[in-house]
């Protein structure tokens, strides 16, 4: 057993009932770690709630409260709200967490409204990219070619046929002063995009990387290899606006070919059967390439 002590508090307590490896929970410990006790959470429906909230307990250190799914944006508006109206504006940190159903698709005109109103929060968006916590649907996040329940390969289809929605073009697009990506791989960065974008007035986008070990079809072992991965193949790139300009991006210090990071996924498994396959993985790739020539994420 390690003998590593975070220096941070622990805001997540153990007993909660997230699967084995789990990429959420790693971020939403992560998070509420970096956040602090001071802090309040509105939090979506979906697995950050149903396996932390068993009526009647919590694994929550902090204040928390249960939405919807579609309408923690607007909860957490009214929170803010109340404690202005206590003469308490901007002494707690607010923060909504959510999954990638709950913020690409379902709640994304409440997020939309709270966003274009100014609400002082952090809206963090913890991506496993599906509809996992209900059975593997797939989701507004969900990337090309993946299988869910709702995007069966088949004769007709390689998966999903469908491209990732861009919701960080879409928080961009609301001029909102943070927007960034995070991946439960980079812990220490994490935390800091965390601290930072709680320094900042004003509705701020956090996206974390979250393999989901039942959804994606990966060991509990893997999940910090196969988010590892997601980075070094630019499937998935690290990245951070302040104020609409492109401050870091995390540059690619391993090179990988997105092969070698659907190979240990049994969500992209169909895709090595065959030829069409093949053609399947060439998409992928030059959809990871763009990434790289876009954000500069070329060490060259
Ligand atoms: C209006 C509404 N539609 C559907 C559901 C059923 N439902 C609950 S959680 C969930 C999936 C959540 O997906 P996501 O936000 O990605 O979180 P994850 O489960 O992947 O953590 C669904 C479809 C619901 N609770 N409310
Ligand atoms: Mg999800």
């Amino acid at each position: 057993m390690s003998k590593y002590k975070s220096p941070l508090p622990h805001l997540l307590n153990p007993g909660h009932s997230a699967c084995a490896g789990c990429g959420m929970i790693i971020a939403a410990r992560l998070v509420l770690e970096a956040a602090g006790e001071n802090t309040i959470a509105a939090n979506a429906t979906g697995c950050s709630e149903v396996t932390t909230t068993q009526y009647p307990m919590s694994a929550f250190k902090i204040p928390w409260i249960h939405s919807l799914f579609e309408n923690p944006a607007s909860l957490a508006s009214g929170i803010l709200a109340a404690l202005r109206h206590k003469g308490e504006e901007g002494k707690t940190n607010m923060l909504v967490l959510g999954g990638d159903g709950a913020t690409f698709d379902i709640g994304v005109g409440h997020i939309s409204g709270a966003w274009k109103r100014g609400e002082n929060f952090l809206y963090v968006c913890y991506d496993n990219e599906a509809y996992q916590n209900t059975g593997y649907q797939s989701s507004g996040s969900t990337p090309l070619d993946a299988n869910t329940t709702t995007t069966p390969p088949g004769k007709r289809s390689s998966g999903s046929t469908e491209l990732k929605k861009d919701m960080i073009k879409i928080a961009l697009a609301h001029n909102l002063p943070y927007v960034a990506t995070a991946n439960v791989a980079y812990p220490i960065d994490l935390i800091a995009k965390v601290k930072k974008a709680l320094t900042i007035k004003g509705p701020k986008y956090l996206q974390i990387y979250c393999p989901c070990v039942p959804g994606w079809g990966i060991e509990p072992n893997e999940t910090l290899q196969v988010a590892r991965m997601a980075q070094q193949s630019g499937f998935y790139p690290n990245i951070e606006y302040v104020n609409g300009e492109l401050v870091q991006v995390q540059k690619i210090n391993k090179s990988i070919s997105v092969e070698e990071f659907l190979k240990p996924q049994k969500r992209f498994k169909h895709l090595f059967k065959n030829e069409s396959g093949k053609v399947e993985i060439a998409k992928i790739q030059k959809i990871a390439d763009e990434n790289i020539k876009n954000f500069g994420l070329d060490k060259k």
